[in-house]
C-alpha cells in the first residue's frame, strides 16, 4: 500500500476520531445535540478499512453506529453535523438525528435503529445489484449482538440460497448494549453462526486497518466472481459507552485500558507510518491540524445553519397526493 492512499486512511479515522470526540461535548457540555448518541471511537479501521476497498457502486448500510461510515462514505463532515443538531441542511434534512444519516447519491443508505433491520435491506441491495447482472456488492454492517437476531439468519438464509453479492462485515465490540458476547450468544464467534448457511467467514484484527482493507478487498473479489456472500467478523473494541449516559459497570477499566493502550487502530497505523514509511511526527501534526479545522467548520456551520421550517414539519410522512 503506498504512502499516499495509508495517509489518506490515517485522515479519515483522525477525522471520525475528532469529529465525535466533539460530537460528545456538544452533547454532554453544549446540549446542542439531543436524543441518541452513539460513538463509534475505538472501531474506525473497520469502517474506513472496509469503505476504502469498495468500488463505485458498491451498497453500504449499517446499524444506528452510523457517523464513521457515513463520513468515510464521503458525506461532507458538515452535512453530517448538521443532522446531529437536528437543522434544515442536515444528510437527512434534521429529521434523522445521529442513527439516521442517509446519502442516496453516495449509495449510503443509513444508519438504522433497529437492531438487525438492515441486515434484509442490505440483502435486499445484493439481491438488486444481481438482477441487474452488476458486478456491485453490498456491505452490510451489525454488531455481533444483533446476530442473535431473526432478521440476521433469515437475511444469511436466503442471501445464501439466491447466491447473493452481500458481505456481511459483523462489527463484534464484545458488548451489546451492556452484554457481553458470551452472556446472549450461543456461540462464542460469528464465524459459526455463517457456518450454518454455510457462508464462508473469518475473524479479522479490526484494529489493523490493513488487515480490515486486505481481507475485504479478498472478499470482494470472490462475491463480484459470483460466488455468493461473505461474511467477516471485525474483533474490535468501543470505547465509550453504548450511547451517552451509558456508565459501562459491565466491564472493567482495565479491559478499556488494555485496548486503547496497545491496540488503538490509529496508534497501530501511525506507528506503520512512522517506521515504514518516509513520514515524520510533524507530518502527521499537520493532518491532525487539518482535520481539526475541518471539524471547527463542520460545528459553525451546523450552528449557523437553521432548524426545518414549521411547515414542512408533515413533509416526507405520506406520500404525495396519498394519506390515510
Ligand atoms: C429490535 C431491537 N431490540 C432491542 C433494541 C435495543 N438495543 C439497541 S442497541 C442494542 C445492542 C446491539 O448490540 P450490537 O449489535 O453488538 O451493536 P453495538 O451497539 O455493539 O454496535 C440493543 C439491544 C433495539 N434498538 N432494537
Ligand atoms: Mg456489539
Amino acid at each position: 500500500m503506498d504512502k499516499s492512499t495509508l495517509l489518506e486512511w490515517y485522515r479519515m479515522m483522525v477525522l471520525i476520531r475528532r469529529f465525535e470526540e466533539r460530537c460528545d461535548e456538544l452533547y454532554q457540555l453544549e446540549g446542542k445535540i439531543k436524543g441518541f448518541l452513539h460513538l463509534y471511537i475505538g472501531q474506525e479501521a473497520v469502517a474506513v478499512g472496509t469503505i476504502m476497498a469498495r468500488q463505485e457502486g458498491d451498497h453500504v448500510i449499517t446499524a444506528y453506529r452510523d457517523h464513521a461510515h457515513a463520513l468515510a462514505c464521503g458525506i461532507d463532515a458538515k452535512y453530517v453535523m448538521a443532522e446531529l443538531m437536528g437543522k434544515a441542511t442536515g444528510a437527512s434534512g434534521g429529521r434523522g438525528g445521529s442513527m439516521h444519516i442517509a446519502d442516496k447519491d453516495k449509495l449510503f443508505w443509513g444508519g438504522y435503529g433497529i437492531v438487525g433491520g438492515q441486515i434484509p435491506l442490505g440483502v435486499g441491495f445484493a439481491l438488486a445489484e444481481k438482477y441487474r447482472k452488476s458486478d456491485n456488492a453490498s456491505l452490510t454492517y451489525f454488531g455481533e449482538g444483533a446476530t442473535n437476531i431473526g432478521y440476521f439468519h433469515e437475511a444469511a438464509n436466503m442471501a445464501k440460497v439466491w447466491g447473493l453479492p452481500v458481505l456481511f462485515v459483523t462489527e463484534n465490540n464484545k458488548y451489546g448494549m451492556g452484554t457481553v458476547i458470551d452472556k446472549a450468544s450461543a456461540v462464542d464467534s460469528i464465524t459459526k453462526k455463517a457456518a450454518g448457511y454455510e457462508i464462508p467467514a473469518r475473524q479479522v484484527d479490526g484494529q489493523d486497518i490493513l488487515a480490515v482493507y486486505e481481507a475485504t478487498s479478498a472478499e470482494l473479489a470472490e462475491i463480484r466472481a459470483g460466488n455468493g456472500p461473505r461474511l467477516l467478523e471485525m474483533m474490535t473494541y468501543r470505547y465509550e459507552g453504548h450511547s451517552i449516559g451509558d456508565r459501562t459497570k459491565y466491564r472493567t477499566r482495565e479491559e478499556l485500558d488494555e485496548w486503547r493502550g496497545t491496540n488503538d487502530p490509529i496508534a497501530n497505523l501511525q506507528r506503520h507510518l512512522l517506521e515504514n514509511f518516509d513520514v515524520s511526527e510533524s507530518d502527521l501534526k499537520a493532518i491532525q491540524d487539518d482535520v481539526q479545522q475541518e471539524v471547527d467548520a463542520a460545528v459553525e456551520f451546523a450552528n449557523e445553519s437553521p432548524d426545518p421550517a414549521l411547515d414542512s414539519l408533515y413533509d416526507h410522512i405520506y406520500p404525495e397526493g396519498g394519506g390515510a
